[in-house]
């Protein structure tokens, strides 16, 4: 099982991100190093060499679990006062084995030398990677086709609302897929391992977020679909979002970084970058950390506002983007750490993640508080969630989890059934744990869970789909379908993970990916008929280059999940 855990986050390192950061001149001035600890001093040295070689196997293979100053977030912390007490023999042992704590093993990664050097590293004081401002943004930022120059009307015959962009995580790229042939309209160059696509609020510019930090705007009007404007956020990035409040329709788009930690709000329609806004500061705990990283970003109807996640401080900010020169920010304490979420069905709550806290938290936009933290299973994992009417409970959101089979639902209607509001009121069984996403469509009866890093294949290939009408009977049963196997790929050597499942634009196909993990090997991207649950399509192409998820242009320009 470790093992398997090991191989999704090594797809989750970040080489190229950190290619650049440590490639980055030294007139981007380093944070100051954390001062050398007593343990650290007699802490064992390496060569230059050596030194820099484990430096960018830490950051490409440990620092999204540990963090880039190795203070600890999913995975422990790793500063020298700790790793020095384990030593290096222990060190070496546990990165070699992994834990029953959930740290995956290397040994079949990493050779012994690279071990016995990283468990030399981690008694060295941690680095901070260097800085990036406003002006390095701004430095970076390229606008590709001026607004003048881009078309004045739609070009192509394609109904973009149900356009797919998808995630192609090895190739770096995301492909557009006509929702209405299933073709694939254009694949286009981006940063690494997209994380994200988020659209404007007029549907025409897809919003794409890499893993380096590379934001892209691609205009969907052109004949084929153009890039028009590129920067680099950070070193690295997980969210982007846009101003969706009447009046600022396309005005504004705002990107959150995990380093340097901050979120920069940037011009809508061209990205030019116009602010920029630290996120370090102090953990609900009341202690000061230097590297709160920001998760999800949403944008509310409702007010000209995003709220912003940040991680490990476990503060919610809900930032008011009506007066630049003069930014409102409430911060909100709920709890650590934060990381996917979504709204309920009237966008007035947002419901957020607090993995490790193994809570959901619950912000009321219209109050501007923090309205509950809702007790979970273990280490809940929404995406955005599912929002649908329970025929008990009323208005519900549901989640699934990491850690735990089940999905639990919570009620969202504090005004008709308060009493079962911020609680959880039901718990379904999924077919495994290590789910990651749940999804429903308001035109849909049902709700799927998917549960890609079983390390089960059969589990890791299959959704469990429940219909909501049957909800109410304590006894209801998943329909389980195995989706790898409808595939057809054959055999490979990486597990087939079906993830992240995207309805269309009417609400009647739910598309899930079949991602191998492997650019070498296929993958493929299976349309299921939502009515009957049968595989109405499988997309395979070669340009299908490790899929991950998918962002309808219609359900993402109005939140429908
Ligand atoms: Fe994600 C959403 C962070 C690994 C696929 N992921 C998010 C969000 C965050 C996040 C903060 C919310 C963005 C928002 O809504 O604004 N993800 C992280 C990590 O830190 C982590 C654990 C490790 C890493 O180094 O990146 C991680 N994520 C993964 C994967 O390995 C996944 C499965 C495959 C991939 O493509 O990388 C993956 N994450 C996704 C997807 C979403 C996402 C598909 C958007 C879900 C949605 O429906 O909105």
């Amino acid at each position: 099982m470790r093992k398997e855990i090991r191989n999704v986050l090594m797809l989750a390192t970040l080489p190229l991100a950190m290619n650049v950061a440590l490639a980055a001149p030294a007139a981007k001035a380093a944070a100051p190093a954390p001062a050398p600890t007593a343990t650290a001093a007699a802490a064992p040295t390496l060569s230059a060499e050596d030194k820099a070689a484990s430096g960018k196997t830490y950051f490409e293979r440990c620092a999204g679990c540990h963090g880039m100053l190795r203070k600890g977030a999913t995975g422990k912390n790793l500063e020298p006062a700790n790793t020095a007490k384990l030593g290096s023999s222990r060190l070496e042992k546990i990165m070699a084995y992994g834990t029953e704590g959930g740290m995956p093993n290397f040994d079949d990664i990493l050779s012994k030398k690279e071990i016995a050097n990283m468990a030399a590293y981690l008694q060295m004081p941690a680095e901070a990677p260097p800085e990036w401002s406003l002006a390095d943004i701004k430095g970076s930022w390229k606008l590709l086709v001026p607004v003048d120059q881009r078309p004045t009307r739609q070009m192509n015959n394609v109904n973009l609302k149900n356009v797919f962009s998808v995630t192609l995580r090895d190739s770096g790229e995301v492909a557009l897929i006509d929702g209405d042939t299933k073709e694939i309209w254009a694949v286009i160059k981006t940063g690494y391992a997209v994380h994200i696509s988020r659209m404007s609020t007029s549907g025409r510019y897809v919003h794409v977020i890499g893993r380096d930090g590379r934001y892209d705007l691609i205009d969907l009007w052109f004949e084929k679909p153009t890039t028009v404007a590129t920067l680099k956020a950070g070193f690295e990035a997980r969210s982007i979002e846009t101003s969706k409040f009447k009046g600022y329709e396309d005005k504004y788009a705002v990107v959150g970084s995990y380093w340097p930690p901050q979120y920069t709000i940037l011009d809508g329609l061209t990205l030019e970058p116009l602010k920029n806004v630290s996120t370090r500061g102090n953990t609900v705990d009341g202690v000061y950390h230097p590297e709160p990283r920001v998760a999800s970003i949403v944008a509310s109807e409702h007010k000209p506002e995003w709220v912003v996640n940040v991680k490990e401080t476990g503060m919610i900010k809900l930032v008011d983007y009506s007066d630049l020169a003069n930014l409102k920010e409430v911060t909100i304490d709920s709890a650590k750490f934060l990381h996917d979420g979504g709204w309920d069905s009237t966008k007035r709550y947002f419901l957020v993640a607090a993995n490790a806290s193994n809570k959901i938290a619950v912000v009321d936009t219209k109050t501007a508080k923090l309205e509950a933290l809702v007790d979970t299973a273990k280490i809940p994992h929404p995406g955005r969630g599912a929002n649908f009417v329970h025929p008990k409970y009323g208005r519900v959101w549901a989640t699934s989890h990491l850690g735990a089979d089940v999905i639990s639902i919570i009620g969202t209607d504090p005004a008709g059934k308060k009493e079962y509001a911020w609680k959880v009121v039901q718990e379904l069984k999924n077919h495994g744990a290590n789910s990651l996403f749940v999804k429903t469509h308001p035109k849909s009866g049902n709700l799927w869970a998917d549960a890609p890093l079983n390390p089960d294949p059969k589990l890791a290939g299959s959704v469990s789909v429940y219909r909501i009408a049957d909800l109410g009977n304590p006894d209801a049963k998943p329909e389980v379908l195995d989706l790898a196997a409808a595939a057809n790929l054959g055999k490979t050597k990486g597990i087939q993970r079906v993830v992240h499942g995207e309805y269309n634009e009417k609400g009647d196909e739910i598309w899930f990916s079949v991602w191998t993990g492997n650019k070498t090997e296929p993958s493929a991207i299976v349309v299921v008929d939502d009515k009957t649950r049968t595989v109405k399509k499988v997309i395979k192409d070669p340009r299908l280059v490790t899929p991950t998820g998918k962002f309808n242009v219609y359900n993402t320009m109005h939140d429908i999940y």
